[in-house]
């Protein structure tokens, strides 16, 4: 094969997901495609095995991309995800062989905000709940008590981790529902950013011990696992709600099907888990647990959208271009 047959090779790209066509119709204007057309996760062996000789890779927020991989696909140049958590993959791996990796913040913000609250208000009003028994035939008569949750109005709002998407539950909940804001997070807020939402600042602790409705929003690491575990529980208000859009594993999920047992505290609404997709089977006994399927960013337009913004990333990292939400853009231009 001569050098110019070489060079006019088109760039070979895996996409790992079933995604919407028209996002890998788009890929296919400027790359050989191949993919992986269901829903069910391709093993470690069966992604290395698809990866040979490719040049780039579109994942969401599941599957593993780790030194291993990474050493056993040399060709690979590009791994962009649709998902904004990327605790799936190895970055400072992919650094040291000069594979950019990319990720999708912001198109998901509001909507993984919108979600996140609707789970506060399912779950201080009982909703799921309170459908099971409707559903369940027990509704025979009016009570003074039935089903009676918390109010979301003018109480306080905990935030853990203020990022992009904490920050948008959290003016939901100040602007829209009057809502006293306290948060957490590895660093503060500008002080004018603070004021305008009224924000408080506190520590860990002081957070667990304020907050009516905690909120959390951290990404996933070393750092953060079972950031929230048992002696954490016990620092909350037992009147107080824990909701978690954030990864599964920041929350101890054993030390909490505990806790909402004892009634220690009101209610949770979770829409991440531990070793998904298994459910910690103690979850799953409690009434006062609203569970979702890790839907928080599933609107369509957001989906698409974020499929887009990895496809875009997909698409200049192959073509010479700054992947607009590279995560790790020192290792550009690419081999
Ligand atoms: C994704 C998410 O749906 O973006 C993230 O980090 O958790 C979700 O929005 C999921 O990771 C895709 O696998």
């Amino acid at each position: 094969m001569s050098d110019d047959t070489l060079n006019a090779r088109r760039p070979r790209v895996f996409v790992a997901r079933r995604i919407f066509p028209e996002v890998v119709a788009q890929l296919r204007e400027h790359f050989d495609v191949s993919t992986h057309d269901t829903d069910e996760p391709l093993s470690r062996d069966e992604l290395i095995a698809r990866l040979q000789g490719c040049d780039g890779v579109f994942v969401a927020g599941t599957e593993p991309i780790d030194a291993t991989l990474l050493a056993a696909c040399p060709t690979l140049r590009a791994v962009c995800s649709m998902a904004v958590g990327y605790n799936n993959i190895d970055v400072p791996a992919a650094t040291a062989r000069g594979v950019v990796v990319s990720n999708a913040p912001g198109v998901l913000t509001e909507t993984t905000a919108d979600f996140g609250f609707a789970l506060m208000m399912a779950t201080a009003r009982r909703i799921t709940e309170a459908e099971q028994y409707l559903r369940a035939g027990h509704w025979k008569q009016w009570s003074v008590d039935g089903m009676a949750g918390a109010d979301i109005h003018g109480s306080t709002l905990g935030i853990l981790g203020m990022g992009r998407i904490g920050q948008a539950i959290a003016r939901r909940g100040v602007h829209g529902f009057g809502m006293s804001l306290v948060y957490h997070n590895r660093s503060r807020l500008p002080a004018e950013d603070e004021a305008a939402l009224g924000a408080r600042y506190l520590d860990l602790p002081g957070l667990l011990k304020a907050a009516d409705h905690l909120v959390i929003v951290v990404p996933y690491g070393p750092t953060s696992h079972h950031l929230i575990g048992a002696a954490e529980l016990a620092l909350m208000k037992p009147s107080a709600t824990l909701i978690n859009v954030a990864r599964g594993g920041v929350v101890d999920d054993a030390a909490l099907a505990q806790a909402l047992a004892e009634r220690r505290i009101a209610g949770a609404g979770l829409d991440v888990f531990e070793g998904e997709p298994a459910v910690h089977p103690g979850l799953l006994e409690v009434p006062n647990v609203v569970l979702t399927p890790h839907i928080a960013s599933a609107s369509l337009p957001t989906r698409l959208a974020m499929c887009q913004l990895a496809a875009s990333n997909l698409r200049a990292a192959l073509t010479g271009q700054a992947p607009p939400t590279a995560l790790n853009p020192e290792v550009l231009p690419l081999r």
